[in-house]
């Protein structure tokens, strides 16, 4: 008999307000309203399958400590599964963790109020429960910090790739032991909230809080294990294509920010036996994020241009922005009460101006980093690319080759010792 899991993960309830506006009529943000209608959507499917087990991968809301409406619409979706009497495991991500100190601080009020059924992941542990379909095991790998696995003086002089190595280097004999411990004839799980060597990244590299380490996939691929949910990685991806075991992120349920614009948001539904295994993506319905980006510094009627871009866009219900390049002096053509008028159909926008400007312009290749010229071929590069410079380059070359041959003196007030530019010019620099 399989036993039919619904995997979720990255949550982060109470995240992305500046995308959102208040609702008028319920008071609250509705990107709020949004994720919770995601989160019920999830919970909707557990109920009406039913699964046997949901397997949250953690980071529940942005933060440690979120306001207590937000955790309340939170632990009012859960509590339906407590409600149908389904198995789940809240496992405690980097967001849901106090910076000091250590348990998931946001998730533990779960064990703490013995909510039937429910099991907190705070520690690298098994896990043996009881499903409408048979016993099932459940490894917990929760996030894990430096300092849960090694002291301040071990680490002290090492490089972030050598603390990673030594990290490694402890979790394994540990995470062995307990693949040990299993019992060889039940359907064995591992739910992590971890950064996997051969993801794809989302936002979650900028939303990071702390440094964490990468694990390499190697560890998770063990064949006593029949499935390896993992949370983190906001990117719905299957790290293990063939599928033994299959190593699943199922993604964030909503878009947290504009870097998970173009991913399609969902969850897992798996059906679980020992030694087999199938699963499915399950997409949700988000609100669509569109990004408009347009260079309108060559266009002579930048505003027609701009609004023409806004006019192709499908803007409904959409958090949207728009990201337009000018010119300074193109700043007066540009009319922004009309720019807000028609990106009104959007249910949220942010407009942003970019101006080319001198500094703005973009870097040079050849004389990037990895390239190593002599300070005259640098300097030649440099003019051949500054069109405006045009008119004195042979000057400034000329006087940069008088400086670097050492023949002139620079002082405070070189004027008269210095032969060729005047220093006016050589201002501009
Ligand atoms: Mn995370």
């Amino acid at each position: 008999m399989a036993i039919k899991i619904l995997h979720l993960s990255d949550i982060h309830l109470g995240s992305g307000f500046a995308h959102g506006r208040l609702n008028q009529v319920t008071g609250l943000n509705t990107r709020l309203e949004d994720f919770v209608t995601a989160l019920r959507t999830c919970i909707d499917r557990a109920i009406a399958e039913p699964v046997d087990l949901v397997l949250f991968g953690g980071d529940a809301f942005p933060d440690a400590t979120p306001p207590p409406y937000v955790h309340e619409a939170f632990a009012s979706q859960f509590r339906r599964l407590a409600d149908a009497e389904i198995p789940t495991v809240l496992l405690v991500g980097n967001h849901d963790q106090h910076s000091q100190g250590s348990g998931g601080a946001s998730l533990c009020l779960y064990r703490t109020l013995a909510v039937p059924g429910f099991i907190v992941g705070d520690s690298l542990t098994t896990h043996r429960l009881k499903t409408r379909n048979g016993p099932i095991q459940v490894i917990t790998l929760p996030w894990l910090t430096h300092s849960a696995l090694l002291t301040r003086p071990e680490t002290e002089g090492l490089s972030l790739a050598e603390i990673n190595q030594l990290l490694i280097q402890r979790l394994e004999p540990v995470l062995e032991a307990e693949i040990r411990r299993l019992d060889p004839n039940l359907p064995t799980v591992l739910l992590g909230h971890l950064m996997c060597d051969r993801a794809t990244l989302g936002a979650e590299r900028f939303l990071a809080v702390g440094k964490g380490f990468t694990l390499p996939l190697s560890l998770l691929l063990r064949s006593q294990l029949d499935y390896v949910a993992l949370g983190h990685v906001h990117k719905h991806q299957n790290l293990n294509p063939s599928n033994d075991p299959p190593v699943i992120y199922p993604g964030s349920i909503e878009r947290v920010d504009f870097s998970e614009e173009g991913e399609t948001k969902g969850y897992v539904l798996a059906e679980v036996a020992k030694g087999q295994v199938t699963w499915e993506f399950c997409p949700l319905e988000t609100r669509p994020f569109l990004t408009i980006t347009l260079d309108v510094s060559q266009e002579s009627q930048p505003q027609g241009a701009i609004l023409a871009a806004i006019a192709k866009a499908s803007l409904e219900e959409a958090v949207a922005r728009i990201i337009y390049k000018l010119r300074s002096e193109q700043l007066d053509l540009i009319d922004t009460a009309a720019l807000h008028g028609a990106l009104a159909s959007a249910h949220s926008y942010t407009i942003r101006p970019e101006l080319l400007s001198q500094l703005a312009r973009p870097r040079i290749p050849e004389l990037s980093a990895g390239n190593s010229l002599d300070p005259l071929q640098a300097l030649t590069t440099y003019l051949k690319n500054r069109e405006e410079l045009s008119d004195i380059a042979s000057d400034m070359l000329e006087a940069a080759q008088y400086l670097l041959a050492g023949e002139g003196e620079w002082s405070g007030n070189g004027q008269e010792t210095f032969p060729v530019a005047p220093s006016q010019q050589l201002r501009l620099l």
